[in-house]
């Protein structure tokens, strides 16, 4: 017998102890897809070959050798990635990763645009999720959505008419509805002068592209909110007030919780079930944001923890859409996608093998120190047992061991760009 199982029979023995069924755990976990984000692999550069930078306030810092130069690359090394990730996953992509010989602005992209990418997830049997791109683009400096200018904002409202029957066409394709969540970078550096009039537009622009119909088994929107970016610390106009509202006005829209997107003392942990209470659905953007909102990789921390906690104490797995946004060129691009899609679903299991329904239940009777005394004792049971027999069980590398296969790939191809 491995030791891997040898652990995991001691493992399944203490948690039955405490009333977890760690098989159910994991067929639970098996149930849950983690939506991957594509822009990991490229510092978010996008595939118009405009050669354009980024803009919109957000930035991948570091110079790692071998980033994806184009779409055959992006995949080659998501597939990677996704070979030692064990358990469901999508994939999640942006508008500017169309595929295309001659340039095709924002406004004239096509499902054709996309079918590299939905033939892949389709041969992989996986699902895809979508994303306007409303940033790195000529016309996204003053504005998009919320432009002054009638020509600009008519501009983007066409784009984000044509992301959403793209998003439809990636959903009918691979047979998972796809997500389509809208995020806005913009806002401005200084206090403006007009606060309202940017959101007021924002809002009929936003009404005007939900107000097409698209096939709800397919795809649904998401709208995402932000504090501040580079450049627009002091106003944006996509603020949590404004899209909270937008998503509790509009039922059909999902609200993008982005880990990133508050006050540093604010956890997206304490409001998710507060809008739960009002949002049929929520989608999460996990990420890490250390001072501002860096993206760092995700790391196995508390407020990951808690974020996992929270899904799995509401019972509300199946209201929540698990994706993640962070993007760091300063190590092996495929590493940093593995860490952190890694992390999450081990946070999503350690939240799995908790005994909710006691721990609720001494809650409930007023036990506050059962509550304290026994959640402190549960963080050290063997959750890595459980996660290695998990891996194992699916064929794919416990442990420490994928650095290896990163390490292998890195030699052979990515050192090679
Ligand atoms: C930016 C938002 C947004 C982007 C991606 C690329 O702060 O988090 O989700 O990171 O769409
Ligand atoms: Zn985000």
């Amino acid at each position: 017998m491995s030791n891997i199982l040898k652990a995991y029979e001691l493992a399944r023995e203490q948690y039955a102890a405490i009333g977890v069924n760690t098989d159910e755990a994991l067929a639970k976990l098996d149930t849950i897809p983690v939506s991957m984000h594509c822009w990991q692999g490229d510092d978010v550069g996008g595939f118009e070959n405009t050669g354009g930078e980024l803009t919109g306030g957000i930035m991948s810092t570091g110079n790692y050798p071998g980033k994806a130069r184009n779409a055959e690359e992006l995949r080659a090394d998501i597939d990677v990635a996704l070979s030692l990730i064990p358990g469901p996953k999508k994939v999640n992509i942006h508008a500017f990763y169309l595929e295309s010989d001659v340039k095709v602005d924002r406004d004239a992209i096509e499902p054709k645009h996309f079918d590299n990418w939905a033939n892949w997830a389709k041969a992989k049997g996986i699902g895809l999720d979508f994303n306007p791109t409303f940033f790195s683009h000529p016309l996204s400096d003053n504005g998009t959505l919320s432009a002054a200018d009638e020509g600009v904002r008519k501009f983007w409202i066409e784009h984000g008419k044509r992301t959403r029957v793209i998003a439809e066409y990636l959903g009918r394709k691979t047979g998972f509805r796809a997500a389509n969540n809208f995020w806005m970078p913009d806002g401005c550096k200084e206090r403006p002068m007009d606060s309202y009039g940017p959101r007021a537009r924002m809002k009929d622009a936003l009404d005007e592209i939900f107000s097409v119909p698209v096939d709800p088994a397919f795809t649904k929107d998401a709208v995402e909110s932000k504090l501040f970016g580079i450049g627009s610390e002091a106003y944006v106009v996509g603020s949590h007030e404004f899209f909270m509202g937008y998503a509790m006005a509009n039922p059909n829209v999902m609200l993008t919780l982005d880990t990133g997107h508050f006050h540093p003392t604010e956890v997206v942990s304490s409001k998710y079930s507060a809008l739960l209470c009002y949002l049929s659905e929520i989608l999460l953007h996990v990420s890490r944001p250390i001072r501002w909102d860096s993206d760092h990789v995700v790391a196995f921390d508390d407020e990951l923890t808690a974020l996992m906690s929270e899904i799995v104490r509401a019972d509300a797995l199946d209201r929540t859409n698990i994706a993640l946004d962070y993007f760091d060129g300063s190590i092996n691009r495929i590493a940093a996608w593995v860490i952190g899609t890694r992390n999450t679903k081990k946070a999503l299991l350690k939240a799995l093998l908790e005994p909710v329904a006691a721990l609720q239940a001494s809650e409930l009777k007023g036990d506050a120190t059962a509550r304290l005394a026994l959640t402190e004792e549960y963080k050290t049971y063997p959750l890595g047992a459980v996660w290695d027999y998990y891996c194992e069980t699916k064929d794919m590398p416990a442990r420490d061991c994928w650095l290896e296969n990163v390490r292998k790939y890195e030699n052979d191809v990515t050192s090679k760009r």
